[in-house]
């Protein structure tokens, strides 16, 4: 009698653990990247066991990224798992990275007994993590009791998918996760949020303002930034754009929302194009360092702008905006698509014709880099190599870190559908590439080719014993120019920039039973660069390239300062 009580007691409880989990999988959040350890151990284990996804990591900076990333592709927030202390820090900055980015992710982490911090007691991993997240998230929660699970979950979710998307910071004490409820509280405490992005329309003034703007323009163009590929409207950005003819230039991880081939794409006349035009629409895409905040010597003080954001507080930011729209894109693109119908924009064939010369001289110029065939490979080589090899199928993701690495691949290979080149962003952050790589996979089932500078792969390279781990088809390619930048002259010290020369890349990956691919000729690199992602199995190629091509800080040297006094 008394042990048959007992185990109906049981049944009817639930605990922290699964309440957690219970609440993911009913809004959807199927997958979990993380790292395990006390006190999160057992949420890992449960969630893999109750159907979720679970990739453990190396690292949890990776781990967050790849979350991130998930977050970017699939307008769902990705989620990180953490221990407390340092893991929760270790998650920080990919959370960070993510609030910058405007990227949908919660970072959850485990935390230490909430008495024992508060007094500092010296709890095993203790630190104030609530107070410590906010400054980098765009939301910070902490849970205290198991029956506010659902509603500290579901604040997540809405935090960080409405409006401008965001790091969300989840603080779940030991103590929640090991609490039981009844099961009938537990179930009525959950929420199944609806509708965690509503979609936000802009008034109709701003719309008619911004067209009235467009019309009286003799030079319009329209940037897309990675917001509007955030956004998948790209079938009303297409209709847009080609609706009206007025030419586009795509900031780097808007790549692919039109294919860079693209007749209207101004991208091989950059600065032409923003130096000549008179309107310019900014469509998710911030007026910061990378569009050189809108200022001089690359913008003319006469630009007038229309910019259309989700984030109201954007407008003005660095520049005046005549045509703020304050809106979701794809609302808003369906907005001037109706108002056009009564309103045609005429684009001027000079203005186009302008342009078209400028991406031809600028076209032919980078194909006599492309062509050449010096040895060692340089950037433009083995790039062109790689570009000839993903452009047969179009339909493998590219991840990209580095500086020079980072620039000549972003101008060398062209995208060809959206969202499919991820990039170090806002930032200019290192080690994001093999996390995103991982999270592109693991989202898309689609293979990835990583292409990362040598130091950029030193940030996270042991992830790539986690591409083993999972299988997965992550092709690795590590520009081997000996360095940041570029490699030091034979036989001086080590510099402050220089990497080991000759470092053997590919046989790290050989340790976990990946292949190893070594290559320093453009005939090599295209072979094994088309056997590994035919393969479908975890490879690196280490690319070695002449270690005296890059240029420091890669096409920003600008931002650079250097000493006047030194010799
Ligand atoms: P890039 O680096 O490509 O120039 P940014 O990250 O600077 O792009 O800008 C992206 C912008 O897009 C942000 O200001 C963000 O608020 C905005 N954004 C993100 N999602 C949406 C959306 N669904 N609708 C409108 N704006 C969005
Ligand atoms: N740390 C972090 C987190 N982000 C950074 N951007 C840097 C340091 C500084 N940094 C750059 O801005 S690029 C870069 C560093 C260290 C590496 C460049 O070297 P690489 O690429 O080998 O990756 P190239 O092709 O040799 O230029
Ligand atoms: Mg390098």
């Amino acid at each position: 009698m008394a042990s048959e009580l007992t185990e109906e007691l049981i049944n009817e409880q639930t605990d922290g653990f699964h309440l957690v989990i219970d609440a993911l999988k009913l809004n959807g959040l199927d997958t979990i990247y993380g790292v395990a350890g006390i006190p999160i151990t057992d949420l890992a284990r449960l969630a893999q066991a109750e159907g979720m996804r679970y990739f453990g990591f190396r690292h949890e900076q990776s781990a967050g990224h790849a979350a991130s990333i998930a977050g970017y592709l699939t307008q769902k927030p990705g989620v990180c798992l953490t221990v407390s202390g340092p893991g929760f820090l270790n998650g920080l900055v990919a959370l960070a990275n993510a609030t910058t980015n405007a990227f949908p992710m919660i970072l959850i982490s485990g935390s230490s007994d909430r008495a024992i911090v508060d007094l500092q007691q010296g709890d095993y991993e203790e630190l104030d993590q609530l107070n410590a997240a906010k400054p980098f998230a765009k939301a910070a929660f902490r849970i205290n009791n198991p029956e506010d699970i659902g509603v500290g979950v579901a604040r997540a979710i809405r935090a960080a998918l409405s409006g401008r998307p965001g790091g969300v910071y989840l603080d779940l004490t030991a103590k929640v996760l090991g609490s039981t409820l009844d099961i009938e509280t537990a179930r009525k405490s959950l929420i199944k949020v609806v509708d965690p992005s509503p979609l936000q329309p802009p008034s109709p003034a701003s719309v008619t303002r911004a067209i009235n703007l467009l019309k009286k323009a003799q030079r319009p163009l329209i940037i897309l930034g990675k917001g509007a590929a955030y956004a998948q409207a790209d079938e009303e950005i297409r209709r847009f754009i080609e609706t009206t003819g007025i030419p586009f230039l795509p900031m780097s991880m808007a790549k692919g929302v039109l294919p860079d081939n693209h007749p209207l794409s101004s991208a091989a006349a950059r600065s032409y194009a923003i130096g000549q035009a008179d309107v310019v629409m900014l469509i998710g895409a911030r007026l910061n360092w990378l569009l050189s905040h809108g200022k001089r010597p690359l913008w003319p003080e006469t630009t007038q702008y229309i910019q259309v954001d989700i984030q109201p507080m954007e407008m003005d930011s660095n520049r005046p905006i005549q045509a703020p729209v304050v809106g979701d894109i794809k609302s808003s693109m369906q907005a001037f698509l109706q108002d056009l119908e009564s309103h045609g924009i005429q684009v001027s064939e000079d203005w186009l014709e302008g342009i078209n010369q400028k991406k031809q001289k600028n076209i032919e110029k980078m194909a006599q880099r492309l062509n050449a065939n010096p040895h060692p490979m340089n950037f433009s080589t083995a790039l062109r190599a790689i570009r000839d090899v993903l452009g047969k199928t179009n339909d493998v993701y590219v991840v990209n870190e580095g500086a020079n690495t980072l620039d000549f691949a972003r101008n060398i290979i062209d995208m060809m559908k959206p969202r499919m080149r991820l990039d170090t962003g806002t930032w200019g952050i290192m080690g994001i590439g093999l996390g995103y790589a991982i999270a592109a996979t693991a989202e898309s089932g689609k293979s990835v080719v990583a292409i990362e500078g040598d130091s950029a792969f030193g940030f996270d390279g042991m992830e790539i014993e986690t591409i083993c781990r999972y299988r997965l088809p992550v092709v690795t390619v590590v520009f081997n120019n000996g360095g940041i930048y570029r490699g030091d002259p034979e036989n001086s010290k080590p510099s402050p920039t220089g990497l080991l020369a000759d470092a053997r890349y590919d046989k790290l990956i050989e340790a976990f039973g990946g292949r190893g691919y070594h290559v320093s000729d453009t005939a090599s690199l295209s072979f094994a660069l088309e056997e590994a992602l035919e393969s479908r199995q975890p490879a690196l190629i280490n690319c070695v390239i002449d270690r005296t091509a890059g240029t420091e800080s890669g096409h920003i040297q600008g931002l650079n300062p250097k000493s006047g006094l030194s010799k």
